[in-house]
């Protein structure tokens, strides 16, 4: 996410008028998504260990939908000011922050889990943000905070990571783990992160303002195009053409097919089943990504506890990559 920081960016968000001259005006979109219950559900007829993914990116990339809904609201403000606008359209990748865009349009405040939430919504919507060289009356922020005293997202989070300030430390967010952050993933976080293989949503779950929503929202717009629980076996299984055609165009790929697969042996690691075993054992002594091996033998350790030193110590003599190596050794010390 070293985008968000650069020079240029920070210029940009200081000022947008400088990347649209002539700017005057930044409007806000919001485009509530269903949650899709998938906790706990297992695949029908199957006893399979499972992954699942967190709602947003269930449905068809938001980031090419939106823009093209952005674009017929453009449309239509052309057409009720009556004269030919310009507009830049930001959509999550941008130097435009676009939850505070949001809060300083009055659309909703900033919830302790550091999203936007708007009265009507909640939080399970995209945003969407608009700079034109229209000049259009201004909205005012919203001004209350209706977090109140309540603490539940701070409480429901797996990792810990939400701050007293309205802000999360990335760092530990297992949705940037899960789908930002390609490396190997800290330790004391593999076990934390359970079977979310993308992404994360306890913070918005338990949110009472989310209720209403979780309840009573039909997207008709937004089919579902992943199914929210998958197989972990199978999806450890696709090439990556194989994954390319199921998950390309949608934010999946985000994660990379490499990271997604890391993400598989962590949950793997976390079910503690014997079926994942022989694909584990697979990937640790022929994978050719250090990156795998290094967590399937955290994933067989999980599994077999103190019945996988004989496998580590074996494939601990064949290993040629010092990281690999260096896990390796400190899980069979943890195991004297
Ligand atoms: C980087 C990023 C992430 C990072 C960091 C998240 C974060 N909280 O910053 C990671 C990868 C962890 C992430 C995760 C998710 N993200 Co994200 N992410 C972004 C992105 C690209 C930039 C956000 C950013 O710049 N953060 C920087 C820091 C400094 O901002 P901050 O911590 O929020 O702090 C600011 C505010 O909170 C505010 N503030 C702080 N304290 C207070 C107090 C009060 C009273 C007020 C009013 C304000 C306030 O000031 C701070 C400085 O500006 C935006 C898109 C965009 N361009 O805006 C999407 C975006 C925020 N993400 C989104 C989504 C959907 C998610 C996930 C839900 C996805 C998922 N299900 O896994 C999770 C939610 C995790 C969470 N609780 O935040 C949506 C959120 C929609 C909404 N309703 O708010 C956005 C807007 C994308 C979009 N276009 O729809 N994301
Ligand atoms: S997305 Fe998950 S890990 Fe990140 S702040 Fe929310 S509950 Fe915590
Ligand atoms: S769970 Fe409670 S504290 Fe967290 S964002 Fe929702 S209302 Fe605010």
């Amino acid at each position: 996410m070293d985008y968000l920081k650069n020079d240029r960016t920070r210029a940009a968000r200081a000022n947008p008028a400088a990347l649209l001259p002539g700017a005057q005006t930044l409007i806000v979109l919001g485009y509530p998504y269903k949650y899709q219950t998938s906790s706990g559900i297992r695949i029908q007829n199957s006893s399979a260990p499972t992954g699942r993914i967190a709602s947003y990116a269930l449905y068809q990339d938001y980031h090419h939908y939106l823009r093209k809904k952005t674009k017929l609201f453009a449309a239509a403000i052309d057409q009720v000011s009556g004269r030919k606008n310009r507009f830049l359209f930001f959509i999550d990748s941008s130097a435009i922050l676009e939850k505070d865009t949001a809060f300083m349009a009055g659309a909703g405040w900033i919830g302790k889990n550091s999203l936007l939430i708007t009265p009507s919504y909640g939080s399970f919507q995209y945003l969407a943000v608009l700079l034109t060289d229209l000049l259009i009356e201004a909205d005012e922020p919203f001004t209350t905070d209706l977090c109140g005293q309540c603490r539940r997202c701070i409480t429901a989070c797996p990792s810990g990571c939400i701050t007293e300030n309205h802000s999360v430390d990335a760092n530990r967010c297992i949705a940037y783990l899960t789908i930002e952050y390609k490396g190997v993933i800290p330790g004391d976080l593999r076990a934390v992160i359970a079977d979310r293989i993308f992404g994360c949503e306890e913070c918005q779950l338990a949110c009472p303002h989310n209720e209403y929503i979780l309840r009573n929202l039909t997207d008709q717009n937004s089919s579902l195009v992943i199914e929210p629980t998958v197989d972990l076996i199978r999806e450890m299984e696709l090439s990556v053409e194989t994954f390319q055609s199921k998950y390309g165009g949608t934010p999946i790929t985000r994660a990379t097919f490499q990271g997604f697969r890391r993400n598989l042996i962590i949950a793997m690691g976390n079910s503690r089943s014997q079926e994942c075993l022989p694909i584990l054992e697979n990937t640790l002594f022929h994978d050719p990504s250090w990156l795998l091996r290094l967590h399937a033998a955290w994933a067989i350790a999980s599994i077999m506890g103190q019945g996988s030193y004989q496998i580590l110590s074996e494939v601990c003599r064949l290993e040629t990559d010092y990281r690999v190596e260096a896990e390796i050794l400190s899980l069979i010390n943890e195991q004297k």
